[in-house]
């Protein structure tokens, strides 16, 4: 019989399914929770309630979405009836039993959704999770005082706290789902409701918080605080998970204000800067509608860190993989360099055995170049050094198809160069992976002078399958992020001369909420690269250029960093620790150009370097580098450690009154 369909909003539909109502969210791309969803959802639970022939509900979202959450683009606007904590308490309170068929991602409000349903269902690809912290506020329909009655207060704060998706197995160890359904969620769900029907609800509100030790209470809310970084808002969501053994309308009113107060902060326009950022960063303007090329087999030139590390990434995403190095032996160990950090992902659980021989049985390695003729794509990542990459992409020029793609992975060389070595330039482009590649986030896809339509968004197709997030660039010295860290990093080398000291930099910055001060990642990484690119560049210097010496100083003195036990700090026992050596050498730096030095606030430290990034940004714009001032925010939070609550240097300056 057919199911009698019902429209309750422009995006809920319902069907009525024998003695239960289906009803149907369907608001792409997301199913995110608009007001008219909202409303939607009360006009089905009236229909339900005044049908004697309805037993129950069904809630579930068309596509591959249950529900992705609030419609974030509300936010900042007034709130709309019905508010979603309105709407889950009508679904809880419903005296049918009321069901979700979790077909898919039920993130934050999406899942607060399928929290006040009685039963919930989930398909095993579904990925469950509350990741309001990631946009600088806390759940606010009642997932803080839900999820903990379900799965007790450790593993909610885990959850909320650190904003982790869970996939439907796991969810269903923890108890947050009650049953996995691969056979159609749906069906599994109009089951639930005819079994339910009849017998006293299971209501999450009603539930009690089930007794914890303090111990694991301590031990989530440490390892959620360690990362917060000063964040607000995980702070906040473990305050209203701990205090959820108080009355459910107390602590579901303390969640809103607390959830209003936190949508308007600084740090929440932030962090959606930031989320709306991530997704404009892939639309390219002249690419709409340019096919990406197929690449299946990657190869990679030079099996070092770097390129053994993209091996890793190529090879978790599923593409076959051609090692190339030197000889035998350089094969050899690259091969070795690559299983051991494949066998790091086994150990960590991150993968399983059948993953791991998967993996491994599409990698072979190679030191004779003909051996790349099937690959698609070929990354180099050998000595960054022109005249090796020009000899090397001379010789695969002759190998590989000329339908098939040549991408560098320079950091500082001139790409376009590299690629006039080829037949074919508008084959070649840029792929600047950020180490350690199979764990760094950001790619930068250098557009060349040369590059096809097609080779760009081919890379860029393959970024997104590394589950990479790919800025475009053009070509200039060090690309986008290089540029900004190089006007950040003399910013940071004229306070010293000005007056200010490296710890004190250090501090201002770490204070802002940078993972580590500039000086101490200079020691961590070293100070000899640095030091080889101004010896090589000093000759074509600009002497009216105001240039900061002492680097150089220290790198004479021997002082190339932590692994040679002293750099900008000292290292006693591998502990980093301010050295009055360095004071000196700064002292004298300082006497040598005359300069009579004053003490600066952190504040005035953190604004220096922010203006200075900033105008680099301005500078990159105009010259055509980046596309946009959200790019440059993105390149700076993943790839040099800039706090995504802040927002990025551009979106700080339209924030600073100028
Ligand atoms: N609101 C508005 N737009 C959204 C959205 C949302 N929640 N989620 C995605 N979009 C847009 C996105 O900008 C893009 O737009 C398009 O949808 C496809 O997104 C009450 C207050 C669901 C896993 O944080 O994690 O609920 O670029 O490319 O890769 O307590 O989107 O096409 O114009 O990411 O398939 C909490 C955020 C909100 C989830 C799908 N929810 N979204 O991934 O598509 S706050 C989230 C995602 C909240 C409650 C609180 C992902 C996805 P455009 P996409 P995808």
């Amino acid at each position: 019989m057919e199911a009698a369909a019902i429209r309750f909003s422009d995006t809920v539909r319902g069907e009525v399914q024998g003695d239960v109502l289906v009803v149907i969210i369907e608001n792409p791309p997301v199913n995110a929770l608009s007001v008219d969803v909202r409303a939607g959802l009360v006009a089905a639970l009236d229909r339900a309630a005044g049908d004697a022939g309805i037993l129950g509900l069904v809630i579930t979202g068309a596509g591959k979405t249950f529900i992705g959450g609030a419609d974030i683009r509300e936010f900042g606007q007034p709130p709309v009836e019905p508010i979603l904590p309105a709407v889950i308490e009508r679904l809880e309170d419903s005296e049918k039993p009321t069901v979700a068929a979790i077909n898919g991602a039920a993130l934050g409000g999406g899942l607060e959704v399928a929290l006040g349903c009685h039963y919930r269902v989930a398909s095993s690809a579904a990925q469950t999770g509350f990741p309001e912290v990631k946009l600088g506020i806390v759940p606010g329909a009642g997932g803080t005082q839900r999820l903990p009655r379900l799965i007790g207060i450790p593993a909610a704060i885990d959850l909320i706290g650190s904003g982790r998706s869970v996939k439907a197995k796991e969810a269903h160890v923890l108890g947050l789902i009650d049953e996995i359904a691969d056979a159609g969620t749906v069906e599994a769900a109009l089951v639930a409701v005819r079994r339910l029907a009849g017998r006293d609800p299971r209501r999450t509100g009603q539930l009690a918080v089930p007794a914890t030790d303090s111990a694991a209470v301590e031990k989530a809310k440490t390892r959620i605080l360690a990362k917060a970084r000063g964040q607000e808002a995980p702070a906040e969501a473990i305050r209203l998970i701990e205090a959820a053994a108080r009355p459910l309308a107390e602590g579901l009113a303390d969640e809103r204000a607390t959830f209003l107060k936190l949508r308007e902060s600084s740090e929440a326009a932030a962090l959606r800067h930031v989320f709306f950022a991530e997704r404009q960063a892939s639309k390219v303007e002249d690419l709409e509608g340019v096919p990406p090329r197929l690449v299946e087999t990657i190869g990679i030139a030079g099996l070092g860190l770097m390129g053994s590390g993209i091996a890793v990434a190529a090879l978790s995403a599923g593409y076959r993989v051609v090692g190339l190095d030197r000889d035998d032996e350089a094969a050899a160990r690259g091969r070795e360099r690559i299983l051991g950090l494949l066998q790091k992902n086994l150990s960590a659980g991150r993968i399983d055995q059948a993953m791991f021989d998967a993996q491994e049985s599409r990698l072979s390695v190679t030191a004779a170049d003909a051996d790349l003729a099937p690959c698609d794509l070929v990354i180099e990542a050998v000595f960054d050094d022109l005249d090796v990459k020009i000899d090397l992409f001379r010789r695969l020029d002759r190998v590989i198809r000329p339908d098939a793609i040549l991408a560098t992975n320079t950091s500082y060389l001139n790409p376009d160069e590299i690629a006039a070595a080829t037949a074919h330039p508008e084959r070649v482009l840029g792929l600047h992976f950020f180490s350690p590649a199979h764990v760094m986030r950001l790619l930068e896809v250098v557009r060349c002078a040369r590059t096809a339509p097609d080779v760009l968004a081919t890379g860029l197709a393959v970024a997104k399958k590394l589950r990479k997030l790919p800025i475009v660039t053009g070509v200039t010295e060090g690309f986008i992020g290089n540029s900004i860290f190089s006007a950040y990093r003399r910013e940071a080398e004229f306070l010293l001369e000005d007056g200010a000291l490296p710890h004190e930099i250090d501090a201002a910055l770490e204070d802002y909420g940078f993972p580590m001060g500039l000086f101490a990642v200079y020691d961590m990484a070293g100070l000899e690269i640095a030091w080889a690119r101004r010896k090589r560049q000093a000759a074509k210097r600009d002497p009216s250029e105001r240039y900061v010496e002492i680097a150089d100083r220290l790198c004479e003195a021997g002082r190339l960093g932590q692994k040679a036990g002293r750099g900008w700090y000292a290292y006693p026992e591998g502990k980093r620790q301010v050295d009055p050596v360095v004071t000196e050498i700064i002292v004298q730096c300082r006497a040598g150009k005359g300069i009579t030095p004053r003490s600066f606030t952190a504040t005035e430290i953190v604004g220096r370097l922010l203006a200075a990034m900033a105008a680099e940004g301005r500078k990159l714009l105009e010259d055509g580098i980046a596309a946009r001032e959200s790019d440059i925010d993105l390149v700076m939070i993943n790839g040099y450690g800039f706090p995504a609550h802040k927002g990025g240097p551009m979106f700080v300056a339209t924030q600073t009154p100028r």
